[in-house]
């Protein structure tokens, strides 16, 4: 999936579920399938505020969630996950700037997601 088109996902997302989330809410994201699956949202856009965290849960496989290279992140640096392949895995990242922050698989280029966080 290309940028705009995640965009246009973001844009509709959040005109449905406007940053609705308390301080401190933690966000699960399954890893699984070669796809990040946010258990709101349904899909790999997870509508976050500053405080929350992004629980990113592994459901299969070896996969990775890395900001950074080609991220749009605006004051902050994005996830930065160890490889998740175990079950059980889970990596927290805590979102400490607003932003819009993309990241992806460094195993799977083909897996990417954004985190959309406001104040
Ligand atoms: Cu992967």
């Amino acid at each position: 999936m290309d940028i705009p088109i995640f965009v246009t996902i973001v844009l509709l997302v959040a005109g449905h579920a406007p940053f609705d989330t308390q301080d401190g809410t933690t966000h699960q994201v399954i890893v699984r399938d070669f796809e990040y699956h946010d258990g709101t949202t349904g899909t790999p856009i997870t509508l976050a505020r500053v405080g929350d965290v992004v629980a990113f849960v592994h459901g299969g496989g070896f996969h990775t969630a890395t900001g950074g290279v080609g991220s749009l992140a605006l004051g902050g640096d994005g996830p930065d996950s160890p490889i998740l392949d175990d079950e059980g895995d889970v990596y927290e990242f805590r979102v400490t700037a607003a932003g819009t922050y993309t990241y992806t698989c460094l195993i799977h280029a083909e897996m990417n997601g954004i985190i959309v966080a406001g104040r």
